[in-house]
């Protein structure tokens, strides 16, 4: 039996720019988490490490990332296999063209699948590089182990689909065929529960950090123990923060901070959060500055977004013989006609600020939060 570490787009050196820390800061944080993960490999005493693809953003990271990945992959002294992404893909200038990786990193750098034995495993490691940030072609076409009683296996960045795809279709009828017991993949950022065909298995462990709420919840890296005919696969969180995009009813509050703190997760303090309230509020609309303020010391950032309508017993008084009825009668024949999503919410921002002005009221806060 082995034991591996499987991980893949870590990003490194993303842009970023969404909400959270300062992207320098969040990019800090992104390579300490590569580091980590290099130190859980060897506490985890696996025996190899494969890195599926778009480990750095882009083909030209920064030196200094470069080398601080090399530090890593020297340190942790076991072998690591690399297979350059759509991100990352190999070409001559790319940083995978050096010569001073360290000695226990193999990188492959064909488009064509090529093999290393680990001899003191009995394990073939197959794999291959995107060289451009496409890849129409079919990585596994006509792939099949030729040594069948070591175990054999394979990293590459790609997608599972029957169709074609950009990005390195593997088809499962090539993955059936390819006598591989684990087929490592990346490319999609969030972990894929293990699939089976005939005797291979496959999985993607997602992203290790998420950079935005397009990568949200849990992320982490693969932890599998494989030997003939059976692989086993362990999900191991390893994100320093998480990104949660969350709708919450307001529940015809314009404080609904119960409702929010119970959508939180246990331990939220390092965490970036977008909430959108919807259902219905009170008559002054949610206190979006209140709300923030109460949840400062829950979590890292929040952004709240007030997609709620007035409650409706707000509209019963539009029946009165009254300038509050006048008003609000005038408003719902508006909103009835209004055109779009965006007029039928100033409308009730309207409403809102008519019926605080009317009953002397504050003006609601809040605004037009939702025109983001
Ligand atoms: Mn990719």
């Amino acid at each position: 039996m082995i034991k591996l570490l499987h991980a893949a787009d870590f990003h490194l050196d993303s842009p970023l720019g969404a909400a959270g820390p300062e992207p320098a800061v969040r990019r800090a944080e992104l390579r300490r988490t590569a580091e980590r993960i290099f130190e859980m490999a060897v506490k985890e005493n696996v025996d190899l490490i494969l890195l599926a693809g778009d480990l750095f953003d882009g083909t030209s990271p920064y030196l200094g990332t470069v080398e601080f990945i090399k530090r890593c992959i020297e340190k942790a002294g076991i072998p690591v296999f690399i297979s350059p992404g759509n991100h990352d893909f190999y070409n001559e200038r790319s940083p995978y063209a050096a010569g001073d990786w360290p000695k226990n990193a193999i990188i492959f750098r064909d488009n064509v699948i090529s093999s290393t034995y680990v001899k003191s495993l009995d394990c073939y490691v197959h794999g291959r590089a995107f060289t451009g940030p496409f890849d129409d072609g079919y990585p596994l076409d006509g792939f099949g182990v030729v040594d069948k009683k070591s175990l054999n296996i394979v990293l590459l960045h790609g997608e599972v689909t029957q169709g074609r795809s950009r990005y390195g279709a593997v088809r499962p009828a090539d993955i059936e065929r390819s006598g591989a017991d684990y087929i490592a993949l990346g490319h999609i950022h969030m972990y894929s529960e293990p699939h089976v065909r005939g005797g291979t298995a496959w999985a993607w462990p997602g992203c290790p950090e998420g950079r935005g709420f397009d990568e949200t919840g849990e992320k982490g890296v693969i932890i599998a123990e494989i030997e003939k005919g059976n692989t086993n696969i362990r999900f191991l969180p390893t994100a320093s923060r998480h990104y949660f995009d969350i709708e919450i009813d307001a529940g015809g509050s314009a404080y609904p901070l119960q409702s929010i703190l119970s959508a939180l997760p246990d331990s939220s303090k390092n965490d970036i959060f977008r909430i959108t309230l919807l259902g219905e509020s009170g008559d002054t609309g949610i206190d979006i500055e209140g709300l923030k303020a109460a949840l400062k010391d829950e979590c890292y950032s929040v952004e709240i977004y007030d997609k709620t309508v007035l409650r409706k017993d707000i509209w019963a008084g539009a029946d009165e013989d009254t300038l509050r009825g006048l008003f609000l009668r005038e408003l719902r024949e508006r909103l009835r006609g209004a055109p779009t999503p965006a007029d039928e919410q100033k409308l009730v921002l309207a409403a809102r600020y008519g019926l605080a002005a009317l009953d002397g009221r504050e003006p609601p806060t809040g605004g037009l939060s939702n025109e983001n």
